[in-house]
């Protein structure tokens, strides 16, 4: 008997509601487009950001002229942090929530719904797994990340 064995490997990746977003009533809406496509949260706090892991999180944009604005912009009130699991994680939440600028962002993303501007375009999702491990560590402690069995994962994930 031929036994083709599945490796099903999880991806964790990191998803900010921003600030506009908690702003404008839209942390429901983001989770339940996330929950919906059949992700499993792993982690989710309510949190402000300050001023150094701020410039942390953006450290690659140091040097563009909207580096200031964006730290400004992060830190200007609550955003929600979360970390999200999926085999491909990284790539079905960047899919989900649409091109940075919401301009460009399709129909049927969350920025492409939601939004109209580049600076405030309500949701971050981690770019790579290296950045979603270096993320993930900025914004959670290992202890916060929960590991747990959802009943309905074989609804979702072929075993
Ligand atoms: P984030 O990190 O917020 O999910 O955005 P992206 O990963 O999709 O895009 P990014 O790193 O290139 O940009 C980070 C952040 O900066 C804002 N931004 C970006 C801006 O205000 N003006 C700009 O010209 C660019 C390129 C939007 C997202």
């Amino acid at each position: 008997m031929l036994i083709i064995q599945r490796k099903v490997s999880m991806e964790r990746t990191l998803a900010l509601v921003k600030p506009d977003g908690v702003q404008r009533g839209l942390i429901g809406e983001v989770i339940s487009r996330l929950e919906h496509r059949g992700l499993k949260l792993a982690a989710m706090k309510l949190m402000r950001l300050d001023q150094a892991t701020a410039q942390q999180h953006y450290g690659e944009h140091v040097e563009r002229p909207f580096f200031p604005g964006l730290v400004e912009f992060i830190t200007s009130g609550p955003l929600v942090a979360m970390v999200w699991e999926a085999d491909g994680a990284v790539e079905i939440v960047r899919n989900t929530m649409g091109a940075t600028d919401p301009k460009n962002s399709p129909m049927g993303s969350i920025r492409g719904d939601l939004g109209v501007n580049i600076g405030r375009n309500l949701v971050h999702g981690s770019d790579s797994v290296e950045s979603a491990s270096r993320e993930i560590a900025l914004f959670f402690q290992p202890g916060e990340i929960l590991d747990y069995t959802r009943s309905n994962d074989s609804w979702i994930i072929e075993p």
